[in-house]
């Protein structure tokens, strides 16, 4: 068990050259999932620590390549930026549409286990509140505590965890690939409202090209539709033959850069949006809880038999509930 009185020495651990660095690094990330009494004992302690400079999110259809993608960026931002750190957050492992992605990542990320700049986080998502949100942001710190540079999460673009790690993250690339559903489905999703960046990933497959254009022409729809005068333009990549990918990174320099004085506005407001919907969350579970604890037949039949109308008895259950709530 580790107590509040360890979190000093992993902290000193963590940013040493000591060969125990990635392991307390490791355990600090886990006190900062667990959202126990020691979660806001590390959380105060980092309140100075710097903060990653770029935090990507990647999000997308399963195998549509973002962990191929995420391997390949790792390669590509070592060679460009030798000095830096760079970290991985693998979201969602315990996701039933991504069947045991966790082992593939990992195995897809294993060329940089001996590389001490190249840090990566398995992260499983739990029933907590807030799911991901929480947990990671701790884990965001930590990175930054240890020097990352740039922090890429990935996670299965699939249900709630997209839209948690947009809360998250200071940009969003959304992964496609020809072949993993038409762009209509994605439209409809809400995927395409969240990207900041729109990769196409398997350029090297036949009908890559054309699945391009269909998504530009859904992005400029989109855009117009918006009123939107700026058009986002879909990047070509493969993960696999390495093409296009330091155009991307170079990319995503840019965008940081231009975006950064906008950032911590940015931030803030989903900080706002991030604690809104954990409160909601909250909410909605002690009042469905409630709910369940209070007796409504009578009222029905009152409602049927025509001696009370619907809104007198919505009204008194409404305040019956907020009483009973914290
Ligand atoms: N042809 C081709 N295949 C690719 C490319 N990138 C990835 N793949 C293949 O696509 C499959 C899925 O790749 P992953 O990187 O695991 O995809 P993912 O989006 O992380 O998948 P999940 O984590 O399960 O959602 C694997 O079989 C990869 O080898 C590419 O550029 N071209
Ligand atoms: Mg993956």
């Amino acid at each position: 068990m580790i107590s509040h009185q360890d979190i000093p020495a992993l902290i000193q651990d963590a940013c040493s050259e000591h060969p125990s660095w990635s392991r307390a690094a490791g355990r600090l990330m886990s006190i900062a999932e667990n959202s126990s009494t020691e979660t806001a004992h590390l959380l105060a302690a980092l309140t100075n620590a710097a903060e990653p400079r770029i935090v990507l999110g990647i999000t997308g259809a399963p195998g549509s390549g973002k962990s191929s993608l995420t391997n390949s960026l790792i390669t590509a931002f070592r060679q460009q930026y030798p000095e830096r750190r760079i970290g991985v957050i693998a979201i969602d492992p315990s996701s039933p549409f991504s069947g045991g992605a966790l082992l593939g990542d990992r195995v897809r990320m294993m060329n940089h286990a001996d590389d001490p700049l190249v840090f990566i986080r398995s992260s499983a998502t739990r029933g907590n509140m807030g799911g991901i949100t929480l947990g990671t942001l701790g884990v965001l710190r930590v990175m930054g505590l240890i020097g990352c540079d740039l922090v890429i999460i990935e996670t299965v673009g699939v249900g709630q965890s997209e839209f948690e790690v947009i809360e998250i993250a200071d940009m969003t690339a959304v992964v496609l690939a020809p072949g993993q559903g038409d762009t209509i489905q994605f439209l409809k999703a809400g995927l395409m409202e969240v990207g900041d960046l729109f990769i196409i990933n398997k350029a090297d497959s036949p009908d890559a090209e054309r699945y391009c254009t269909e998504v530009a022409n859904a992005l400029r729809y989109l855009a117009s539709a918006k009123g939107s005068l700026e058009i986002v333009q879909p990047f070509l990549v493969s993960a696999r033959l390495n093409t296009g990918i330091l155009q991307l990174l170079e990319h995503i320099e840019i965008f940081s850069q231009r975006e950064q004085a906008n950032w911590l506005c940015k931030r803030r407001a989903k900080m706002h949006a991030r604690i809104k919907r954990v409160i909601f969350e909250e909410a909605r579970k002690q009042i469905e809880a409630a709910f369940e604890a209070i007796a409504y037949t009578d009222p029905i039949d009152h409602i049927i038999t025509g001696q009370s109308t619907v809104a007198t008895v919505i009204d008194r259950l409404v305040k019956q509930l907020a009483s009973q709530i914290r």
